[in-house]
């Protein structure tokens, strides 16, 4: 079996967890931590490169011992410090970590005082009144963590869009190569480019229904079969996602599409049409009594009720229908669109070279600019910038800039908003940079009219260029601080402020509906990765897949305009 990415990077970040609470040297937890992160954001299956006899230590920040773990991990499935280290410091634990509140001190409290090991023994001792006695904890912090319980229960089921990612190209991969199949894909929620996915709905097109799905119950990371008819079939993997199968013929392959890729809401609404065309409608075709007159392909059932083909991103009966009848769909944003990433953070302390590779990384991108936002110092970030060091930076993008050829590196920070509004930076420095974007990192329970005003204050500062990720959320750990964002959206029009899409791909901050929100208000938007190491300049993806979601277009986003467009878009 081979191994995913997602499955090391898995391995890696439990590893940094456990060492974490154990209390190891913090170096070590951030040197597996980091491993697990740039795995993470590889583009490229690792089990591939080594496969190729690729060196793992080409990638930046994998060195000898982090490459031969990984390798032994690859090949033989094994990682004998993790097991070793499970010896001392029970694996569940692990759990405990991804509760909101829970970070690994007191994670070891609880364990060593309390015996405490899952979210049920938790719960068991917060009811009994334990939890709020511990040195460290206390009925506020008590609160907290149970309320990051029952968030986390009601997000478990459903896996982020980019955990999914690996899984649907290999099963993709597999049922391709199965006798009898002329197309295949994955529907559902996954092709809608939803943040979050509940199951994989694979449609097929072959004949020998029985046959392709004898075959795809054999799928090396099935471990349950759920069902197993001629047509359908539901199985559970190994990492517990379900996946639904559906075989039709070839000339019900586009209906099935159509009807498979949903949403639900999307589809009652097409039906309704149909029905009051007299058509009926559904996974096989659209008919007109026993007469098929559509069903192999999605355009030509969008046809035949009258409509342009729909995106499937946009299918989620949010006003596509009656903007689709009215000729007035937009024109979505791609990746191709994108001429710039406006947020990403250096890593290391060698500034001048790695910037010079960031910035010919970028270039690969096409990009024809690359804004660097280190943070500001007094977050608890080891390299983050003050006065004197964001000077020295400022001078090394200057030098840079004259040798560059392709691209231009704008000077910029991300500025932390303090609890008045005001900026963890004065402004002689700051108005030394191109752009600044702004960002909220602490005092996260504010009240609603407070945090608003926070921010409002801190637009009122001509300084401020871009809010990033304006709520804050982070998808199935950690819901969005309370703010009135349309408050925040028409005082960003008024001011000239952007709002920027965090392409992260547990941020997808904003979301799809805050930034149809945004474009409805004529907020202009900055989709940015926000990369911490130049693999996840990729990440751009999903933030253009949540942008698409949001019914956003190449002029609604300002980095996909040229640079000079961008000066006077950034202009207050
Ligand atoms: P998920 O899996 O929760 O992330 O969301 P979906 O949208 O993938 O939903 P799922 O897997 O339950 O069903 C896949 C598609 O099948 C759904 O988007 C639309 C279609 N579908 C499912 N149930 C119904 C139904 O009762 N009526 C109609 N018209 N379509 C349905
Ligand atoms: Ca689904
Ligand atoms: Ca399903
Ligand atoms: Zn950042």
């Amino acid at each position: 079996m081979t191994i995913h990415n997602s499955e090391i990077a898995a391995a890696f970040y439990k590893l940094a967890n456990l060492l974490g609470i154990e209390g190891a040297n913090p170096f070590r937890v951030r040197a597996y931590r980091n491993a697990a992160r740039i795995i993470e954001g590889l583009t490229k299956s690792v089990a591939e490169l080594i496969t190729q006899g690729e060196n793992l230590t080409d990638l930046p920040g994998i060195g000898n011992d982090l490459a031969k773990k990984i390798t032994v991990l690859v090949e033989t499935g094994k990682f004998p410090l993790l097991k070793e280290t499970e010896t001392r410091i029970p694996p569940v634990l692990n759990e405990l970590l991804k509760i909101e509140g829970l970070g690994p001190a007191r994670v070891k409290l609880l364990y060593k005082k309390l015996k405490i090991k899952n979210i049920n023994d938790l719960k068991t001792a917060i009811e009994k009144g334990r939890v709020r006695k511990l040195a460290r904890f206390g009925e506020k912090i008590e609160k907290k963590i149970l309320q990051g319980i029952l968030h986390r229960e009601q997000y478990v089921t459903r896996a982020k869009l980019v955990d999914t990612i690996s899984t649907v190209t290999a099963l993709t991969h597999y049922i391709k190569n199965i006798k009898g199949v002329e197309k295949v894909e994955c529907a559902g929620s996954f092709r809608r480019h939803k943040e979050t996915v509940g199951d994989l709905d694979m449609v097929v097109a072959g004949s020998l229904g029985k046959k392709i799905i004898d075959h795809f119950i054999q799928f090396e990371e099935i471990s349950e079969v759920i069902s197993h008819g001629s047509t359908r079939s539901t199985v559970r993997l190994r990492s517990g996602m379900q996946v639904d199968l559906r075989v039709v013929p070839k000339k019900s392959y586009g209906a099935a599409l159509l009807y498979f890729t949903g949403s639900k809401d999307h589809n009652i609404a097409l039906r309704k049409i149909a029905v009051r065309k007299k058509l009926k409608m559904n996974e096989y075709g659209m008919f007109k009594y026993k007469k098929q007159l559509a069903g192999n392909t999605e355009e030509e059932m969008y046809r035949q009720i009258g409509l342009p083909y729909i995106e499937p991103e946009l299918r989620e009966n949010r006003g596509e229908i009656e903007a689709a009848q009215q000729d007035k769909l937009p024109k979505l944003i791609t990746l191709n669109d994108m001429r710039g990433d406006l947020h990403c953070h250096t890593t290391a302390t060698d500034g001048a070279a790695q910037l010079e590779t960031m910035a010919k990384i970028a270039e690969e991108y096409g990009y024809e600019y690359l804004a660097i936002t280190d943070h500001s110092k007094h977050l608890t970030i080891a390299h983050g910038l003050n006065k004197k060091t964001l000077w020295q930076q400022i001078k090394q993008i200057d030098k840079l800039n004259h040798q560059l050829k392709k691209i231009i590196i704008l000077k910029s920070i991300e500025v932390d908003i303090l609890e008045n509004g005001s900026f963890d930076l004065p402004p002689d420095i700051l108005k030394e940079l191109d752009l600044r974007i702004c960002s909220i990192h602490s005092n996260f329970h504010l009240s609603s009219e407070e945090q608003t005003n926070r921010i409002k204050r801190a637009m009122d500062n001509p300084l401020f260029n871009i809010l990033a990720h304006p709520t804050g959320r982070l998808i199935n750990r950690r819901e969005p601080y309370t703010f009135n964002i349309e408050q925040v959206m028409h005082a960003a029009k008024e001011r000239g402020c952007i709002l920027e899409l965090n392409a992260q791909p547990d941020r997808l901050d904003l979301n799809d509906l805050y930034c149809k929100a945004a474009k409805e208000i004529g907020v202009k938007i900055a989709i940015s990765s926000d990369a911490h190491s130049t693999n996840q300049f990729a990440y751009m993806h999903y933030g253009i897949f949540q942008a698409r979601r949001g019914w956003l277009t190449k002029n609604d986003v300002i980095n996909t305009q040229p640079l000079s467009n961008l000066k006077k878009l950034l202009k207050r």
